[in-house]
């Protein structure tokens, strides 16, 4: 009887004490937005873009102009935030090629842990009902790719504005309750299609933006790789560069992101009139940014510049999280995962190669670098193209530019993408070791934009070669690194030809 009593006791000290750390977990919203470039950002510098809210964002937490992903495009970038892992490690090498699913992921621990989990914007990675009680898309328009004119459809109908609806609404359900919640908002701005209704499209009409960076005398003459020269070329015979149309294009690329500037301080201001400031975790950040003209591009790949895989990055949660830090640390979004366990109370999986930010996060400072230096990676592994391989392989790529939908420019053609290249980046200096093709490695201190390939000139030697052998170290410690010696181009190459014959 006594020991029936002993027991009862400590079940219901078990259950009392799970709710009282339940209702101790902090909420966590991870905003985030598709293809949205580190300086597309007020409180990055640029003054010619309008984000008022993100800048009193990161004015209320910490502010990361530093941070990184580890692949210029959506699925492996992703994955890599939800995983913990690189790329080579969870082997979702690009958007059209799926790896392994790890045992666990960000959504999944928190939700094993009790919390309430909502996906509410566009996915585009393997999460799923497994991780998220509610899923909601994004509602589709008809886009246009470079859209001459306003959106057809007021703010109110903007499928951005729809999607802070939902998770006004999912908050409002959630406060009801006892449980935490985590709520990925994945805004679909300023993806492609470059499109915005009124008034944001008129917003930047008479606003001079800052420069293009361009390789003044082309891409060969500036001793890049050849994927990007093909790139270009290929980009230019689906969708002619000019400066008026590249001029208009990144109006309304700054105009999208005002327009989620304002969404998310509807957001914001919910949570405050709502007294749920102090027990929530805001991060922003996206998932790659985009060419918007520099180097000659549109979009996305096939290339690790900054304006590919440098990011915006905010966390903010008053009164835990240090206010007022913009910090120069180098973060690798891999660091997002454990950095959240760890504000959950949760232990970090073993699969995770990013580092725990919490403890810096709430001081804010720090006498050490976190990190000397970060790595991102893209391509399939397999043999790069050069000239004489494409022509053979597709003979017609000049009448018929390599791409799955007629007149757009797209990432995602054999050419671009044979051969697994990967980066290594400190404060001052970028090494891109690019097997079987030209490297690259930039001087960030004297050329930020990466305009000049210093690879291969002896003056250079000694810094490419530490970089180097620091990038292959690193390369051969991660799990799946020898998966690099697959060929994956070829049975690419005859998928890709199959669909483009679809395609006709
Ligand atoms: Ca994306």
């Amino acid at each position: 009887m006594i020991k029936n009593a002993i027991i009862l006791f400590f079940i219901l000290l078990s259950i009392s004490s799970s709710f009282a750390q339940k209702s101790q977990k902090p909420n966590i919203i991870l905003i985030y937005t598709d293809q949205h470039r580190y300086d597309a950002l007020g409180a990055f510098g640029n003054k010619s873009i309008r984000t008022p809210t993100l800048d009193q964002l990161a004015a209320s937490g910490v502010y990361f102009p530093q941070a990184f992903v580890t692949s210029p495009v959506c699925t492996p970038s992703r994955w890599s935030l939800h995983s913990g892992m690189f790329t080579t490690s969870h082997q979702t090498y690009s958007n059209h090629h799926t790896g392994v699913q790890p045992p666990t992921n960000l959504p999944l621990e928190l939700k094993n842990a009790g919390y309430a989990n909502a996906l509410i914007g566009k996915n585009h990675s393997f999460l799923g009902e497994r991780e998220f009680m509610l899923m909601r898309d994004v509602p589709i328009k008809d886009g246009k790719r470079m859209a001459t004119e306003a959106a057809p459809w007021s703010v109110e109908n903007d499928p951005m504005h729809q999607l802070t609806n939902y998770t006004l609404d999912f908050i409002t359900d959630q406060t009801k309750l006892e449980q935490p919640f985590f709520i990925w908002l994945s805004y679909l701005y300023p993806h492609t299609p470059y499109e915005v209704p009124e008034p944001y499209f008129s917003r930047y009409k008479d606003t001079k933006l800052p420069p293009v960076h361009l390789e003044k005398e082309g891409l060969t003459a500036a001793n890049k790789p050849f994927r990007q020269v093909f790139h270009q070329e290929n980009n230019d015979r689906l969708l002619p560069f000019n400066e008026n149309q590249v001029d208009a294009m990144r109006k309304t690329y700054y105009s999208m992101v005002t327009l989620v500037d304002d969404e998310v301080k509807r957001i914001v201001d919910f949570l405050q009139a709502h007294n749920l400031t102090s027990n929530t975790i805001i991060i922003f950040t996206s998932d790659h940014g985009d060419y918007q003209g520099d180097h000659g591009m549109y979009t996305k790949s096939p290339a690790l510049y900054d304006c590919l895989v440098r990011v915006p990055l905010i966390f903010s949660w008053p009164g835990t999280i240090a206010a007022n830090v913009r910090s120069n640390q180098l973060i690798s979004q891999v660091d997002i995962m454990p950095t959240l366990l760890a504000f959950a109370g949760l232990p970090v999986p073993k699969q995770v190669q990013g580092i725990d930010l919490s403890t810096y996060l709430r001081k804010g400072t720090t006498q050490k670098l976190i990190r000397q230096e970060v790595y991102a990676e893209y391509g399939i592994s397999g043999e790069p193209f050069d000239r004489a391989r494409l022509e053979k392989v597709f003979p017609d790529y000049k009448e018929k530019p390599l791409t799955f939908a007629a007149g757009i420019p797209w990432e995602a053609n054999p050419v671009s993408l044979a051969g697994r290249f990967r980066m290594i980046r400190t404060h001052d200096w970028k090494y891109i070791h690019n097997p079987g093709e030209k490297d690259e490695l930039y001087n960030l201190k004297k050329d930020p934009y990466e305009l000049k390939n210093l690879a291969g000139l002896r003056e250079y030697a000694r810094i490419q070669h530490r970089l180097k052998s620091k990038l292959t170290t690193w390369k051969n410690g991660l799990p799946a690194a020898e998966r690099d010696q697959e060929n994956l181009v070829d049975e690419f190459i005859q998928d890709f030809a199959m669909k483009r014959r679809k395609s006709d």
